[in-house]
């Protein structure tokens, strides 16, 4: 497919297309500059949500909900599964695609799951180019579900305009939450499976953790909802909008914005210039210099600075 076709199909909002361009990332495909340049005019600033959190808190079953209450308010939404730990789709996300079933025929909805074959640029490339394509292919909502591996959730923070940390009661997970930082990237708290009783210790733990911290311009509600019986889901969305509304206010939007795509920037330029210096560490100049250090005809660091001057030539 040419740019300009690959264009037409995202206006005409062609869930094929999406997935077939989201396969290339996942590929870590070399024509996806030419593609991310085509469809650069079509960018519409989707609202971003990430929802992250341990593994069988009920991140699904919550995005699954909020997809139907982000439908009902006339809006399209795509989930966006990451996962970073698998090299392959499958597995656990198949799960996730039964949750997701009962949006299967809308077309307003867009769901895919999406592995990091741990190529280089990492996850924080691929989320960040997935998400220009679905904000490119026409939703008003994204949602990012992913994992919570570490790392793989300060990324989500960084790819989200609004961050939702999931517990589940029973699991000490408030106390891991704090332990790995996860209050401070967390704009909304939700404590699922508020059908168990121990829920309620989850969110006063959480509260008492808040409030100890310092404040903040923003103070995140910490919200209880029983996913897979949708029950609480219209506040989580409600706290979602609120949140947005901050971010507008505050003009913390722009600043997220500006902070991602620093981020986007360098780290394509960054992996531009290792591509390059690897084949200039490969060549003739290369073994030259070396001869001259050996010799001690030139330092170290004026060969480095030779090599660096032939990358980009
Ligand atoms: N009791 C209870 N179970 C839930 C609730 N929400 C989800 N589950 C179940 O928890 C399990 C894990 O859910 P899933 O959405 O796959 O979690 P994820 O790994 O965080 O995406 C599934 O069996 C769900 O049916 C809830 O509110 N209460
Ligand atoms: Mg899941």
């Amino acid at each position: 497919m040419d740019s300009a076709e690959i264009v037409a199909k995202l206006q005409g909002h062609d869930r094929r297309t999406v997935a077939r361009l989201i396969s290339l990332v996942e590929d870590g495909a070399d024509d996806l500059a030419d593609v991310i340049r085509a469809i650069t005019p079509l960018q519409r600033g989707a609202a971003v949500v990430g929802l992250t959190g341990s593994p069988g808190v009920g991140k699904s079953t919550l995005a699954s909900a909020l997809v139907g209450a982000v439908r009902a308010k006339g809006k399209t939404v795509s989930v966006l599964a990451v996962d970073p730990t698998s090299p392959f789709t499958g597995g656990a996300l198949l799960g996730d695609r039964l949750r997701m079933q009962e949006h299967a025929t809308d077309s307003g909805v867009f769901i895919r799951s999406m592995a990091t074959r741990g190529r280089l640029g990492g996850l924080a490339w691929a989320t960040s180019h997935a998400l220009r394509i679905l904000d490119a292919a026409g939703s008003d909502v994204i949602i990012v579900e992913t994992v919570g591996a570490g790392q793989s959730e300060v990324e989500v923070a960084h790819a989200a305009d609004t961050t939702v940390v999931v517990l589940a009661p029973g699991l000490g997970d408030a106390i891991q939450a704090n332990k790995a930082g996860i209050l401070e990237i967390a704009d909304i708290f939700v404590v699922n499976k508020a059908d168990k009783d121990e829920s309620r210790s989850t969110v006063r733990d959480i509260r008492q953790m808040l409030h100890l911290g310092a404040e903040r311009e923003w103070q995140p509600p910490v919200l209880s909802t029983v996913a897979d019986q949708g029950s609480g889901i219209d506040e989580v969305w409600e706290a979602i909008e609120q949140h947005r509304a901050f971010l507008e206010e505050s003009g913390e939007l722009r600043r997220r914005r500006l902070s991602r795509a620093a981020n986007e920037i360098s780290e394509i330029a960054v992996t531009s210039m290792r591509r390059q210096m690897g084949t200039v560490s490969e060549g003739a100049v290369l073994d030259e210099l070396s001869a001259q250090v050996v010799e001690g005809k030139i330092d170290p660091y004026a060969a480095a600075d030779k090599l660096l001057a032939q990358v980009g030539r």
